[in-house]
């Protein structure tokens, strides 16, 4: 009978027990209601309500009941919301497999169900751990690879998050109480289980270490994860810190331009042909019809400056750049709208890919820091920063900052 995992003297470990599950229980339930809400909150700043092209999951109904007009400040909120979604979300991995690790016998008792009611919370608990280890797993994919989900993560993540934290809900309502008896114990040098539970081996080995060393163990993979993250969100020495974020990427060089890049011109297909100076034209189209601008005539407009980072979703971001560039309010004042910005589509020369073009929302077309900027920090964009020009807007997510711009279409879309 030992042989089985589904009998209980086959899991053998000491450290098993109520104390320690419930340790790392109201770790996750802090650490991931703060990921299930940075979620939600980078969902929002996409404006998935505004346009088609923004919005990835077109089905989602009622689910869509908290999504808001993403503001323009403060300028650094996606950096702050999405630095800290993707960090503490590495950063947690530890602590939910050791979490995992700790209930694993509970996993396999047998029979399955010995009521309707012991039947309603294993189903609950497949949802629990299938949906936490897909949100993980998706999550860490998105960042360390290069759309292994072609155009899906968005889908697969938002709608894996409501099951999995509707899962997540149920359970921290039932656990709570036992949870908060577990833990008056804390204080104690070798905390013990008087209760009698399924989760304590009822012939366990012994110990190698004890439940606070355990503890230790589990805290120090997760600082270790955090260190090697956490970079990331900062320049200079720091970014060299974060060895494991975000995936490859080419190496953007030193001076004005050498900020991080995402997708580069070759890999967007962008030809220095079709960029040069006879050959690129920006098209405004708006209420009075549609005006064509060369970069040169671009500059000569009143060129305004902003200091804003690119904040990508993938967690990482950049300081402030400074970037110098055309209001994207002057330009809606060209094509008939003088005072009263509309919203705004921008596309890219880019003829492939999902991030080819992006819908601005009124107040970030009001924004006099959102630019169409053809200079960064004193400098000519580079090609793989959007060269001839590409959208800035404060506080936005990376991806609504597109580069290579060919046309900006304003009014109600
Ligand atoms: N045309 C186009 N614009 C784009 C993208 C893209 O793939 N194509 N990537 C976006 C994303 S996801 C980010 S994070 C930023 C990155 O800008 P950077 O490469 O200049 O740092 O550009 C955005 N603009
Ligand atoms: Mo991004």
């Amino acid at each position: 009978m030992t042989r089985s995992p589904s009998s209980p003297g086959f899991w053998r470990s000491p450290l098993r027990g109520p104390w320690l599950t419930s340790v790392l229980g109201v770790v996750l339930l802090g650490g991931i209601t703060v990921l299930f809400v940075t979620g939600l909150v980078s969902y929002a700043a996409y404006n998935p309500n505004l346009a088609a092209v923004n919005d990835k999951t077109p089905d989602k109904g009622i689910l869509s009941f908290y999504l808001f007009s993403w503001p323009t400040d403060p300028h650094w909120l996606y950096r702050l919301n999405q630095g800290l979604h993707v960090t503490l979300g590495i950063t947690l991995i530890p602590v939910l497999l050791a979490k995992l690790w700790s209930v694993i016998p509970r996993l396999f008792t047998l029979p399955p169900a010995r009521s309707l009611a012991h039947a309603l919370e294993r189903i609950s608990l497949l949802f629990l751990v299938g949906g936490a280890l897909f949100e993980f797993v998706t999550g860490v994919l998105n960042i360390q690879l290069d759309y292994v989900f072609p155009g899906s993560f968005y889908t697969l993540h938002f709608y894996g998050a409501w099951v999995f934290f509707a899962a997540f809900v149920a359970h921290a309502v039932l656990k709570i109480p036992a949870a908060v008896r577990n833990l008056r114990r804390l204080g104690e040098e070798e905390p013990s289980d008087p209760v009698p539970s399924d989760l304590v081996s009822p012939r366990p080995d012994p110990p190698t270490v004890s439940r606070r060393g355990a503890l230790w163990f589990v805290g120090g993979g997760s600082l270790l994860l955090f260190a090697t993250t956490v970079g990331q969100s900062f320049d200079g020495l720091l970014r060299r810190t974060a060895l494991l974020a975000p995936h490859g990427g080419v190496d953007p060089g030193s001076g004005p331009n050498g900020f991080q890049i995402n997708k580069t011109a070759r890999y967007a297909g962008i030809d220095a042909a079709e960029t040069a100076e006879d050959a690129w034209h920006l098209v405004l189209t708006g209420r009075t019809g549609t005006v064509r601008l060369s970069r040169a005539e671009l500059a000569r407009l009143p060129l305004h400056s902003a200091a804003l980072p690119i904040a990508c979703v993938e967690g990482w971001s950049t300081s402030d750049q400074w970037w110098r560039g055309v209001r994207l309010r002057d330009l809606a004042a060209l094509v008939g709208y003088d005072d009263d910005p509309p919203d705004v589509l921008v596309e890219s020369l880019q003829r492939r890919g999902a991030f080819r073009r992006a819908a601005l929302r009124a107040n970030q077309v009001a924004d006099p820091r959102s630019l169409l900027a053809l200079y960064v920090n004193g400098e000519d964009l580079s090609p793989d920063h959007g060269f001839p020009a590409r959208i800035i807007v404060p506080a936005a997510p990376g991806v609504l900052n597109t580069k290579w711009v060919a046309r900006m279409t304003f009014g109600d879309l």
